[in-house]
């Protein structure tokens, strides 16, 4: 491969992505780092900032969440924020030196009724200088063309494993019902941010299938989030892997599956998101040579507690990374 370009696949097979995982692994992040520097800025990650504007009290019964009416977390569940708390919030991260700024809703599907205050939201940010992101579960056509019309740049939606797994994950909708809201989000003309978890148990099959369903959905997502699980007890998951701590992910196994990510989806952002607050300086080095250039700040993602912005800085100055302005972003084009 040329340092120039990495064409932009969307017919990967799974049999081209098991063999990528199979590489020996330094020649996986060696290809991987390559195919970063052919496409996005040496030494510069983006930073974004989570803030969970409805907290708590899901219907959905997603079996590593926190929010899940289903799971015993003790979590209180509260009412959507004020649009005004939600802007005082999003100017602190502006002054911390985030560039996107993504909210959060425990919705199973937005109501009609709160579209209104989601749109204050989304313009007041956007007009602070910030990317938008929203991600409030399912959403009609209608109400992708409201958010679009609103100027959100980034919706995100994840599959989260692969669809052959998604069923033991999530029983209260389908994989099916992700794609559909993943297809209103791409026809309105909205960003797709889109990725999942690893770490819930699965097999290297799962990593492999959900993968492939990413670099091949019609159009790669400009950002993929990969998550590592953050255990959280009176979750289905969280409570299977505080008895089986064999399932855990293997650093190693983790860093493969961002390589591979990088590969089949050259020009995506790809986030290291969720569970960095328990990965060592140097497994997060490893993710960023690997391809990973984005990541969350701020000491709390949703609910769950993240690196903090003196430990990231710390990070970013033993490792010499700077961080990414926002008009670096890559802009995706259709695979031709
Ligand atoms: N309710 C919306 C939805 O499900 O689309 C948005 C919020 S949901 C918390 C966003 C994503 O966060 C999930 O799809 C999942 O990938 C990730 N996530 C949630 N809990 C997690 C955990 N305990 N560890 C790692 N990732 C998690
Ligand atoms: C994503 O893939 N990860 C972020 C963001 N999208 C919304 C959320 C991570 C949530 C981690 C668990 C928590 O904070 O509750
Ligand atoms: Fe609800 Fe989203 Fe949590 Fe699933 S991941 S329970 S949809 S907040």
């Amino acid at each position: 491969m040329t340092l120039e370009s990495s064409p932009v696949r969307t017919d990967w097979t799974r049999d081209e992505i098991a063999a990528l995982f199979d590489l020996p692994f330094t020649e996986l992040v060696f290809r991987a780092a390559e195919v970063h520097r052919a496409n996005h800025p040496a030494n510069q990650v983006q930073r974004s900032t989570l803030l969970s504007i409805k907290t708590g009290g899901c219907p959905e019964d997603c079996g590593y969440c926190s929010q899940s009416a289903h799971a015993e977390t003790g979590l209180k569940a509260t009412k959507l924020m004020d649009p005004r708390a939600v802007l005082q919030a999003a100017a602190q991260a502006k002054d911390h030196g985030s560039t996107r700024f993504c909210m959060g809703a425990a919705w199973r599907n937005p109501k009609d009724r709160d579209m209104p205050a989601i749109v204050e939201m989304v313009k007041g940010v956007r007009a602070m200088g910030m990317e938008t992101c929203m991600t409030l579960g399912m959403l009609t056509d209608e109400q992708a063309k409201t958010l679009a019309d609103a100027g959100l740049d980034y919706y995100n939606h994840n599959i989260d494993t692969s669809p052959e797994r998604y069923g033991e994950v999530i029983t209260t909708r389908s994989f099916e019902e992700r794609l559909e809201t993943l297809e209103h989000v791409r026809e309105a003309g909205i960003n797709v941010c889109c990725g999942g978890i690893v770490g819930m148990g699965e097999t290297r099959g799962d990593r492999v299938g959900f993968i492939h369903a990413l670099a091949t959905l019609p159009v790669h997502p400009g950002s993929v989030p990969v998550n590592a699980l953050v255990p959280v007890k009176g979750t289905v998951l969280g409570d299977m892997l505080a008895d089986t701590p064999l399932a855990k992910i293997d650093d190693i196994e983790f860093v493969r599956t961002v390589a591979v990510a990088r590969i089949t989806m050259p020009r995506s952002m790809v986030r290291l998101s969720a569970g960095r607050e328990s990965m060592s300086d140097a497994t997060q080095a490893l993710c960023f040579l690997a391809g990973a250039n984005s990541i969350f700040t701020g000491d709390k993602l949703l609910t769950a507690g993240n690196a903090g912005d003196d430990k990231d800085a710390a990070l970013f100055a033993r490792l010499g990374i700077t961080p990414m302005a926002a008009e670096c972003k890559v802009e995706l084009e259709a695979a031709e």
